[in-house]
């Protein structure tokens, strides 16, 4: 096992991946920007260390700085967390070309599924079916591409081949629009990415998001967990996670994981990811993409299914072997999370950040919250806007919204906005409490949040 694991990583995932190498008795070291000196993380590690100004890119994404953070502190293992390097294969690669364990998977697995269209390709080997759409990536003058679009139909979607997550996407409702919308997303992806390659797929209406986490480790054992549904998105951003979810039977579940499990062996994975599905209105769910890191969203099926995945993944790293398989594992309890941001949702989500005067978090039977926030911690306005992860778990999905509320309704955060107003109508609403979440939800429900 690792002796020292250093966190390339702030806010609550770092304070969530320190939490499990104490539990499994390792040492870590907390990086840190300029402003994040306060941060909950830099206190709990066992050592904590500067890496930069506050931009991302002058710390939190700068390689050489942490790596002399590694070889300072003596860590022999690097936990990426979620965002910043974490998909980042050349990191991967350098981390190892130091001697220092990235743990996640390999380079290669990074890069293969960072290319959506190569990961499609391997989805497609693998047995999944595909939403309907280019084979391979389009650009906008190419003859080839209007014939292939007749055949994929309209309302269509451009999607960035390096992207993922909803960034440079844009929907083609009409043959006259094709061209100029191909254009539009290929420079947005140039400029987001580094890569101008976009592919094309067939729209699909109102579909639910649903997700599967594998675990793999080195001797090619896969298990594959229950389902998340992440269908309550505002600009591709989840605000609300659940498991399992309330669109999927017994039989799409035992379809869904070994779609997951087949996709994570033929890529030769190793440690935790995540399997993206659409599913349509008839149930039928297609490949989207897979995601190489922990995500935001690991604590609902921790919840569900009483792993600890952050732990798992950290062992997996090492060489460990997983030691259950996928039918020791029972959907114990319904769960749900709520992404408490710091947000003004009553006025189009506008960032929120400042002085958190008071925070006071929810308890009790069945609730936790992941956080890296304190009464009078202050919230820097140069990284993502999650302040808390609010997790709730009870024995069926009704009771899990009503404790839901009723942990959201303690919450006391006083300085910033928050989205909890907007977590609070959502709960609520009659259309969210009989399951009936897709895409467009949001939208057609919350009014004024769009
Ligand atoms: C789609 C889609 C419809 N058809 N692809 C949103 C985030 C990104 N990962 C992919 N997304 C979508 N891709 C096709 N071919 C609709 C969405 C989508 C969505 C999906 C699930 C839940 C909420 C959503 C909100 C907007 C768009």
């Amino acid at each position: 096992m690792f002796k020292k694991v250093l966190i390339a990583n702030r806010g609550e995932i770092a304070v969530r991946v320190i939490r499990a190498c104490r539990e499994l008795g390792i040492q870590t070291v907390a990086v840190h920007s300029e402003a994040d000196k306060e941060s909950l993380h830099v206190r709990l590690a066992d050592k904590a260390i500067c890496i930069g100004p506050a931009p991302a890119a002058d710390s939190y994404l700068n390689i050489p700085s942490i790596i002399s953070a590694c070889e300072i502190t003596g860590a022999d293992a690097v936990h990426p967390g979620y965002g910043f390097l974490s998909e980042n294969e050349d990191f991967a690669e350098i981390c190892e070309a130091h001697g220092l364990t990235f743990i996640g998977p390999s380079k290669d697995s990074i890069a293969r599924m960072g290319n959506k269209i190569e990961a499609k390709k391997i989805a497609r080997e693998s047995g999944c079916d595909l939403i309907p759409g280019s084979p391979n990536g389009v650009t906008p003058d190419d003859p080839e591409m209007l014939k292939l679009a007749r055949k994929i139909g309209y309302p269509m979607i451009v999607k960035a081949a390096g992207g993922g997550g909803g960034k440079g996407m844009r929907i083609v409702t009409h043959e006259e629009a094709l061209s100029d919308m191909v254009k539009l997303a290929s420079n947005e992806a140039q400029r987001a990415f580094g890569d101008p390659r976009v592919y094309l797929e067939k729209y699909l209406e109102g579909p639910r998001h649903i997700e599967v986490q594998i675990l793999a480790d080195k001797k090619g054992k896969v298990v594959a967990l229950p389902e998340r549904d992440c269908s309550v998105q505002r600009r591709y951003q989840k605000l609300i996670e659940e498991s399992p979810s309330p669109a999927v039977s017994d039989k799409q579940r035992k379809r869904l994981l070994r779609a997951a499990r087949k996709i994570a062996q033929e890529v030769g994975y190793v440690t935790v990811g995540t399997i993206e599905f659409l599913m349509d209105k008839n149930g039928a769910f297609y490949f989207m993409e897979m995601n190489t890191r922990i995500q935001v969203e690991h604590p609902v099926t921790e919840m569900v299914t009483g792993l600890d995945l952050v732990k798992w993944q950290i062992m997996l790293a090492a060489g460990e072997r997983l030691t259950f398989d996928e039918d020791d594992i029972r959907i114990r309890t319904h769960a749900i999370e709520c992404r408490v941001n710091a947000e003004d949702s009553e006025h189009d989500f506008v960032p929120s950040p400042g002085k958190v005067e008071k925070f006071i978090v929810p308890g009790g039977p069945g609730v936790r919250v992941d956080t890296h926030v304190y009464s009078g911690y202050t919230v820097p306005p140069f990284y993502d806007s999650l302040l808390a992860k609010v997790i709730v778990q009870h024995d069926n999905r009704d009771a899990a919204i009503t404790r839901m509320r009723r942990a959201l309704g303690e919450f006391i955060i006083e300085g910033v906005r928050t989205t909890i107003p907007f977590h609070q109508k959502v709960l609520e609403h009659e259309a969210f409490r009989y399951g009936d979440v897709t895409t467009n939800f949001i939208a057609k429900h919350i009014a004024g949040t769009e």
